[in-house]
């Protein structure tokens, strides 16, 4: 069967129904080519000189993993001459880099993790990138932080790579979620989830259960529901690899929720609003699932720091809403 090539879906969409415009266009194949890189140098392993610490910290004084920084830098070099993007920003980056003068601006914003779950890496588990693509709203000629501080239903597109037994992409624009996988012979990404629905209900439950001290007490009776243990529904499998693209990925295709709550060491959580959570919660709602952050709807959030973290429940509608019926949010 001749399948189709990640840039032929997306002229097609162009094209046929004007869904996205060339610019946005040029930026999702950019990125997905950075990927493929960043994928090359994540399956060489140990050969790559790839693995282990960088020597260095980001500004939240997480550890830098080699590969961390290369993929940072493979996905900052990929984007920032293409004249689509007024700025970028990323998990290793202190503020928003509007892009350099002697390149033309763009009406898109660009925000990345680049390698999520690098922690991950040194002993061959599934890591990933995860981008989400704003709207510049400012006047001026560059993007600012008050660009990036938009609340994730403005995302215009969403997307990550999962570098896993097969590498995937998988994106949304607004009208539906795609995936592709990567074919490493012909070195394209080739359609092969179109328009992914997520279970309404689903089987996994991935949480790190090691914080169940550390959670308050609706949180502990809202992960002994999804275990079964109160007696009021199926027990879920509990299945939880470290790095997000992966659980989520999984819960996606498979039907689950992925939770990381708040707890007494992490207030606010772990995980990052604008890279990490708004756009693997507008991928989910656009399967028809939900994410929900402890109050509100992950999308609605009004974020006030470029590295603002959120607590965060995603997965499949009714699990999701379990969490809204027993966190007091309905
Ligand atoms: P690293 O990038 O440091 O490996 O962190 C991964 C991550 O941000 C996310 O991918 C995981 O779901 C989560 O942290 C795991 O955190 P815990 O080890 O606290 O469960």
């Amino acid at each position: 069967m001749r399948r189709v090539t990640l840039t032929q879906f997306l002229v097609g969409r162009q094209r046929d129904r004007n869904l996205i415009n060339a610019d946005l266009r040029l930026l999702l194949e950019t990125i997905a080519r950075a990927c493929k890189g960043i994928s090359t140098r994540v399956n060489k392993g140990a050969l790559a000189d790839g693995l282990g610490s960088a020597g260095t910290s980001n500004s939240q004084g997480e550890v830098q993993k080699k590969l961390d920084v290369l993929s940072h830098e493979i996905l900052l070099e990929a984007n920032e001459w293409g004249g689509n993007l007024a700025a970028l920003a990323s998990e290793e980056m202190d503020n928003p880099r509007p892009t350099p003068t002697h390149y033309p601006s763009g009406e898109y914003l660009l925000l990345f993790d680049p390698l999520d779950g690098s922690s991950n890496i040194d002993v061959n588990i599934s890591v990933g990138t995860i981008f989400s693509v704003l709207k510049k709203v400012s006047t001026g000629p560059r993007g600012v932080i008050e660009d990036m501080l938009q609340p994730g239903s403005k995302q215009v597109a969403a997307g990550y790579v999962i570098y896993g037994s097969s590498t995937m992409l998988v994106y949304t624009t607004g009208q539906g979620a795609h995936g592709f996988t990567l074919d490493p012979m012909l070195g394209e990404f080739l359609l092969s989830h179109p328009d992914i629905r997520i279970p309404e209900q689903g089987r996994y439950l991935s949480v790190n259960g090691a914080y169940e001290q550390l959670w308050s007490a609706p949180v502990q009776a809202l992960i002994r529901r999804y275990r079964g243990l109160d007696g009021k529904r199926e027990a879920m499998n509990v299945r939880y690899v470290g790095s997000m693209v992966a659980d989520f990925h999984r819960n996606l295709l498979g039907g689950g929720i992925f939770a990381y709550p708040a707890n007494t060491k992490s207030p606010k959580g772990k995980l990052r609003l604008l890279y990490e959570c708004n756009p693997l919660a507008f991928i989910c709602e656009q399967a028809g699932g939900a994410a929900f952050d402890g109050a509100r709807n992950i999308l609605d959030v009004q974020p006030t720091e470029l590295h603002q973290r959120t607590p965060i429940y995603v997965g499949s509608k009714c699990d999701v809403d379990i969490a809204r019926e027993m966190l007091g949010a309905a």
